[in-house]
């Protein structure tokens, strides 16, 4: 059974137990994706947010989701892009890998996540996508108990990229 699926979509509307926020370390908002979770939550997210007191790049910490479709949304900063030296590829696979970890902690069956750190962050996309699906596969051998992560790409670029970085995946395994 496939259990990483890759669409075109908002990542505010979807119903899943979890969906995962390209947060800054200070949790408290932004523009992006953050911001679309934060409107389309409602204010108590950012109420909530407030007593996380921030989180370090490439950790995650749980909210409730409030009006979203979702239980939870998992909060991770995801690394600047700062050329590439300055551990961003290690940082950006802890994003996802903490992300999964707390998900399953919560008990959560189903989780989304959007393109972390391609946006404002300028992460190079295919060497990003190459390393949330690397991430993603290795995690989920891990965790058997989530049944299936959704990568929301909010473009077809991106998704393009992130079809790309499976495809490559899956012929290396033959
Ligand atoms: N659903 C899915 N993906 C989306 C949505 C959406 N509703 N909206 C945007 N994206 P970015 P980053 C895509 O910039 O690079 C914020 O201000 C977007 O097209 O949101 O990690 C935070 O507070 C792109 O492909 O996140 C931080 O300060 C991807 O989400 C900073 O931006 C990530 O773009 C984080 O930057």
């Amino acid at each position: 059974m496939n259990r990483l699926h890759i669409i075109l979509g908002d990542i505010t509307t979807i119903q899943t137990d979890a969906i995962v926020n390209a947060a800054n370390t200070t949790l408290l908002g932004g523009g992006g994706v953050d911001g679309a979770i934060h409107r389309a939550a409602g204010p108590d997210l950012l109420k909530e947010c407030r007593t996380l007191h921030g989180c370090p790049t490439g950790q995650a910490k749980a909210t409730k989701a409030y009006r979203l479709p979702c239980r939870y949304v998992i909060h991770t900063p995801g690394p600047i892009w700062r050329g590439g030296m300055q551990n961003e590829d290690a940082l950006l696979a802890s994003c996802y890998q903490n992300a999964l970890r707390l998900a399953c902690e919560l008990n959560c069956q189903t989780v989304a996540f959007p393109s972390i750190s391609t946006g404002v962050y300028h992460f190079p996309l295919a060497r990003a996508a190459r390393i949330a699906i690397d991430t993603i596969l290795c995690s989920l051998q891990a965790h058997p108990e989530i049944h299936c992560v959704t990568m929301v790409c909010f473009d077809k670029h991106t998704q393009a990229a992130y079809e790309q970085a499976l495809a490559e995946k899956e012929q290396l395994n033959g």
